[in-house]
């Protein structure tokens, strides 16, 4: 199990921050994911044999929301 930090720029409200969780997490091998949405983090749990972190920037992507490196 690995514990990934990313960051993320766009979330401006509790629907956002709902918004980036669900896709995240309804990405396969997601274990668990917290939005900070003041510090505009997440903090993914994920299985690395089942995704990484390219899977999971690509679904916040996906959800309109932008990750900064
Ligand atoms: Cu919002």
């Amino acid at each position: 199990m690995d514990t990934e930090m990313i960051n993320i720029d766009g979330m401006m409200c509790g629907h956002c921050k709902a918004n980036v969780e669900k896709s995240i997490g309804d990405v396969a091998g997601v274990i668990e994911v917290k939005v900070d949405l003041e510090a505009k983090k997440a903090t993914v749990t994920l299985d690395p044999s089942a995704t990484n972190l390219d899977e999971i920037k690509a679904a916040v992507k996906d959800a309109g929301y932008k990750v900064v490196v």
